[in-house]
């Protein structure tokens, strides 16, 4: 059956301290150059662009222990949240362009905020689920999932420009699709938890489209499970680093052995068939990574196919539903 008619709401989120590598907040513009809004406009998608937010400059941000720039990603993510929140109010699809993976923070609670529970959907090479006490990068890209768990809230300190925030997402409603960088306290905590996650080594063993069965099963199952009567809408969050760096090697953190370009396609073609797909984070894509001006182009291209994808774009082809024939 054809997807339903869907609509984007796009914002830019041009922030990258959550990591300490420049050009990550160069994502957004790179991304809307390579023709996204043009290119859903031609699969019959309605796209409001809400533009770039924009995030101030935090003069007094000193780390805390190993902690790096707390106070800046609790503001930028406390924005975010809102913008997030209104796009969602205003009946779109949300598509968060990043930035880099922090962003999730305000991405998914936003989305929570307007729609109420969530399923996640979490493709990246790394887990993200370190706490600010497990942490050894200080990075809060490595974090994000930390904030959002219901089950680690007593893990979490209480942070500078981060009392907006309250945890809004269930461990058992978040899958992992794609890991094989993980470190030992986050696997522990995966494991602690429950956590449904396809490593690389799953994807290797059941292929994708197993995967993908079994991740919207899995989620399904638990809206069985909690009486929600409506399955739960689906925020992806979509790190770029799960791709292959083969093909996306403009990156912050590339780990060899990820998704194919066509694994990676196929993830966002399954997920926009369920209906469900509510909210989309394009993450870590970093135009300073590449090697070369061609290492960009296929990141950034990649990234486009990804937003595509989750907007009804499918390999077969695609026509709008008043297409006719031309009569000679
Ligand atoms: N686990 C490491 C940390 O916590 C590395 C995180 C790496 N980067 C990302 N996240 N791109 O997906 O810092
Ligand atoms: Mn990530
Ligand atoms: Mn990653
Ligand atoms: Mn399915």
């Amino acid at each position: 059956p054809p997807p339903p008619a869907r609509s984007a709401g796009i914002v830019g989120a041009p922030f990258c301290k959550g990591q300490s590598r420049g050009g990550v907040e160069d994502g957004p513009e790179r991304i809307r150059a390579a023709g996204l809004q043009r290119r859903l406009q031609q699969l019959g998608c309605a796209v409001k662009d809400y533009g770039n937010l924009t995030f101030e400059d935090m003069s007094l941000d000193e780390p805390m222990g190993l902690l790096k720039s707390v106070r800046a990603v609790g503001a930028a993510n406390q924005k975010l949240s809102e913008a997030v929140r209104a796009v969602k109010e205003d009946g779109h699809t949300a598509v968060m362009l990043g930035g880099d993976h922090s962003l999730a923070i305000g991405s998914i609670h936003g989305h929570s905020a307007a729609v109420g529970e969530l399923s996640v959907v979490w493709v990246d090479a790394h887990a993200d689920i370190n706490t600010p006490l497990t942490t050894y990068t200080g990075n809060i890209h490595g974090q994000p999932v930390s904030y959002l768990l219901h089950e680690l809230r007593s893990k979490v300190p209480v942070l500078p420009n981060f009392s907006w925030l309250k945890p809004c997402v269930s461990a058992a409603d978040v899958v992992f699709i794609g890991l094989r960088d993980v470190d030992p306290a986050e696997h522990y905590i995966l494991k602690m938890l429950g956590v449904k996650t396809f490593s690389m080594s799953e994807v290797d063993q059941l292929g994708v489209a197993r995967v993908m069965e079994e991740t919207c099963d899995y989620l399904s199952a638990r809206c069985f499970v909690s009486l929600n009567r409506g399955k739960k809408p689906i925020h992806l969050s979509y790190d770029i680093d799960a791709i292959d760096p083969s093909v996306a090697p403009a990156t912050g953190t590339p780990v060899v052995g990820g998704l194919t370009y066509r694994e990676g396609v196929y993830i966002t073609e399954h997920l926009c068939q369920t209906g469900l797909l509510s909210a989309v984070d394009l993450v870590e894509v970093n135009p300073l990574r590449g090697q070369t001006e061609e290492d960009v182009r296929s990141t950034v291209s990649t990234a486009v196919d990804l937003l595509l994808g989750c907007f009804g774009r499918v390999r077969e082809g695609n026509h709008l539903p008043d297409y006719r024939l031309p009569d000679p």
